[in-house]
């Protein structure tokens, strides 16, 4: 659809996850890219300078480089930096009056109607009120049938239209409410085509006569960036408490949620995902950031990374990698412990990019650890003494071949050498902004 910055960020991050290493120049240029985005996306630049100035602080930071992969991890930031900005600590209902008011806004399609009805569900289950339904839409008949057979669904009243001053209906309805002790009144309105006089107008009187707890902006998801003119006009005339993003469970994939977030400054409560009635969530800021981004593998592979290298382990590992006084002793614990994270590719793939590659020779880790296995601890700490006769039986005694043993012991010897070399160049250090950058 019309979803433009969820396509430009996958395009960049496409890009940054290629990368083995982070260089200042390819950190600018993605950083750079991003700020045009989300600058297109009509985020305030403000906005953009907090959340760019954030991510790169964070990326340059000894964390995202030194240990796991970076282009992933430049992600994960610029991820967390996004949730941090679409979290609103008012995020959930605030109903303070008995009864409650809840009026809902938008324009034609959006979803009013049906969240109504959704909304009454949510209500009754989550906090035990029974909402009343009123259609505040006098001109078309079937849109009050609409509310009322949507509303009998979930077991909540509409009640009746008489007259034709939506106004009164509504003092009508909030009276009727407490008499009967329903908890809360939600109005439906009209919606239009496009944004007019007229509909501002009223939703202003109803506003100013009856100081709803809570005027909802219904947005459809599908209508992407189109959906932040229509915010910041609701906003400006009517003055809107929260947004709902409707039909979230379409192709769109809810960039226009960043914009909304800061043209109005104003929360998102509530995503509708669905036409059933139950398809209704609260509003949950790192799922729609992984959803926007198209990136919720990315990050979980990124989180589950860091679990596995928990951060002491991974400092101890690389001081001994970079000294070069890793044994097969070591090695074998790590290979235990990032045996958690997945593949061999991608074991290789987090460690830091300056060392060298070991490639498991095609055998995978269970025949790496079966060799290793097979030796004695002296074998381990001290390979060099792993002669012809060892070989063949430690190959024996893990059932591989010798060539696998001799391939293994070659690669690590190769390793080595080369890791000595990585450390000597890492300990020249390059300054850029202040922050150690190491000259790999
Ligand atoms: N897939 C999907 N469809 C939805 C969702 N919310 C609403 N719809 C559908 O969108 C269409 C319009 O919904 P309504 O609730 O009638 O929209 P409205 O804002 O009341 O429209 P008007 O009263 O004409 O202004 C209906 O077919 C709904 O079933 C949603 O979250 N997901
Ligand atoms: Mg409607």
């Amino acid at each position: 659809m019309f979803d433009r910055i969820a396509e430009t960020f996958q395009d960049i991050f496409k890009n940054i996850r290629g990368h083995g290493s982070l260089s200042e120049k390819n950190i600018s240029q993605a950083l750079r890219e991003v700020r045009l985005a989300l600058l297109a996306a009509d985020v305030n630049y403000r906005v953009v300078k907090d959340i760019i100035d954030r991510t790169r602080e964070e990326v340059l930071g000894e964390k995202v480089l030194r240990s796991l992969k970076p282009g992933q991890q430049f992600i994960k930031v610029f991820h967390d930096q996004l949730v941090r900005f679409m979290t609103d600590p008012e995020s959930e209902l605030y109903l303070s009056h008995i009864p409650s008011l809840i009026l809902l806004a938008g324009l034609q399609g959006a979803g009013k109607t049906t969240l109504a009805a959704k909304l009454a569900l949510m209500l009754k289950e989550n906090r035990g009120i029974t909402p009343l339904l009123v259609a505040a839409d006098l001109q078309r008949p079937a849109a009050v049938e609409q509310l009322r057979v949507l509303g009998a669904k979930v077991g909540a009243e509409a009640f009746p239209i008489k007259g034709n001053s939506a106004l009164k209906i509504i003092g009508d309805a909030i009276k009727y409410a407490r008499s009967q002790g329903l908890g809360c009144v939600i109005v439906d309105t009209a919606g239009r085509l496009h944004i007019d006089k007229k509909m501002m107008e009223e939703l202003r009187k109803i506003k100013e006569r009856y100081s709803p707890d809570e005027t909802l902006l219904v947005l459809d998801a599908m209508t992407g960036q189109d959906a932040v003119n229509v915010a910041v006009d609701f906003d400006r005339q009517v003055g809107i408490t929260g947004a709902v993003l409707t039909k979230l469970d379409g192709d769109a994939r809810g960039g226009a949620a960043i914009s909304f977030r800061s043209v109005t400054g104003r929360p998102i409560k509530l995503v509708g995902v669905g036409e059933k009635l139950g398809d209704l969530q609260a509003f949950d800021a790192a799922r729609i950031v992984s959803r926007i981004l198209g990136m919720g593998d990315i990050v979980s592979l990124a989180e589950k990374a860091q679990a596995a290298l928990d951060e002491g382990d991974a400092e101890r590992w690389e001081k001994k990698w970079r000294k070069a006084t890793i044994d097969l002793e070591d090695f074998r614990v790590q290979l235990r412990q990032l045996k958690k994270v997945g593949s061999w590719d991608a074991i290789m793939g987090m460690l830091p990019s300056a060392l060298p590659r070991l490639d498991d020779g095609g055998g995978g880790i269970k025949r790496m650890e079966a060799i290793l296995d097979s030796m004695s601890r002296e074998e381990r700490g001290n390979p060099g003494i792993i002669n012809g006769s060892r070989r063949e039986r430690i190959a024996r005694g893990s059932g591989t071949s010798i060539q696998e043993v001799n391939q293994l012991l070659k690669q690590f010897k190769l390793m080595k050498k080369m890791m000595g070399k990585a450390g000597e160049l890492r300990n020249k250090k390059l300054t850029i902004g202040g922050v150690n950058w190491p000259l790999s």
